[in-house]
């Protein structure tokens, strides 16, 4: 572990590979290893780019690449993939639009298939990010498909959130759908070329204009990510907003991990009721079926319930599921 950790710090591209493998697994090695990673985190700028499928998003993000490069700053992608299975040769496509950084040391590109992790995929991905950002990457970005609330969840775990957008992917702006504009730091029009594009900025900007104050400053950008068109534009807004004082640093750091153990014990309760099977469960869960105790009450009475250990009379538990109602 302590030989893989040095390794990883020193941006050994082997290691960085096989610790987030370990990630995707999940299990007792993750957990260990995201244990000794997380003092260590928190140097990377963490960009997540989101938004409906075919927007354009791993276009942009090669031409963002080659943007951050001639800054002198490294880069590592982590590509959720809906569609490959876990062993499933990566995304071809991605390794194609992104592929003429594969040479570049400064530059290392990672495919996620999006089903198969053990202890859900937003929690991989949290691992593989911090994964990334102790390998002494300056950013860290995050491509996800689609626009919807899984998506909004991945997008959470970056510090600058972006969602990609492209004119005539449907009659209404895609971003719409499931809050995401809530939650996004700059709005992407990509395809600026084509001739719908100042509709959707329209769009966009009329939206914005109907939320709350704080959304209103929300930079809308156009970018043509075949030609690099604005992607200059969309960096120089990045870092505008990625100015941070320690003090903040030190707050959303706290906040993350706050979020992350809470994350994790949601679904350790989770597992822990779902494997129930004694006898005062099941009578619980009956009381339940017959409307007598709210799904609420029941689930904070199991959530601490030991089996076994002190299993209650039936007159205790009666007692007590009465106060769950
Ligand atoms: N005209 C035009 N086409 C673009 C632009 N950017 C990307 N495309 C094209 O749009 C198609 C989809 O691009 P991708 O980068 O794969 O889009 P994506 O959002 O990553 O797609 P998924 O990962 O499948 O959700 C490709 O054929 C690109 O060449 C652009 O700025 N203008
Ligand atoms: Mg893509």
């Amino acid at each position: 572990m302590q030989r893989m950790l040095e390794q990883i710090k020193v941006g050994d591209s082997r290691a960085v590979a096989r610790a987030i493998t370990i990630m995707e697994m999940g299990g007792a090695a993750a957990a260990d290893l995201h244990r000794v990673l997380l003092p260590l985190t928190g140097t990377a700028l963490t960009i997540g780019f989101t938004g409906p499928p075919g927007a354009g998003k791993s276009t942009l993000i090669d031409a963002f690449i080659t943007e951050l490069r001639q800054n002198g700053r490294t880069v590592a992608v982590a590509a959720v993939d809906p569609s490959s299975p876990l062993s499933g040769g990566a995304v071809l496509g991605d390794r194609i639009r992104m592929g003429q950084h594969t040479e570049d040391p400064g530059v290392f590109i990672r495919s996620i298939a999006s089903r198969g992790h053990v202890g859900g995929l937003n929690k991989s991905i949290q691992a593989i990010v911090d994964v990334l950002d102790v390998s002494g990457r300056d950013v860290v970005v995050i491509e996800t498909v689609g626009a919807g609330q899984s998506e909004v969840e991945v997008a959470e775990v970056a510090d600058i959130k972006i969602v990609v957008n492209a004119p005539g992917l449907g009659d209404d702006v895609q971003a719409i759908k499931a809050g995401i504009l809530e939650i996004a730091s700059i709005l992407v029009v990509n395809k600026a070329d084509l001739p719908l594009a100042a509709r959707t900025v329209r769009q966009l900007k009329s939206m914005l204009a109907l939320r709350n104050e704080s959304r209103q400053n929300v930079p809308v950008i156009q970018t043509v990510a075949t030609s690099g068109k604005g992607v200059a534009e969309l960096l120089e807004a990045i870092l505008g907003l990625s100015r941070r004082t320690s003090d903040e640093h030190r707050a959303r750091r706290r906040e993350r991990v706050h979020r992350l153990v809470a994350e994790a014990a949601a679904a350790s309760t989770r597992r822990h009721v779902l494997a129930l099977r004694d006898k005062s469960s099941r009578t619980l869960l009956a009381q339940v079926e017959r409307g007598e105790v709210s799904i609420d009450g029941a689930a904070q009475a199991l959530a601490t319930h030991k089996p076994g250990a002190a299993e209650l009379s039936s007159y205790r538990w009666r007692q007590r599921s009465k106060k769950y109602k």
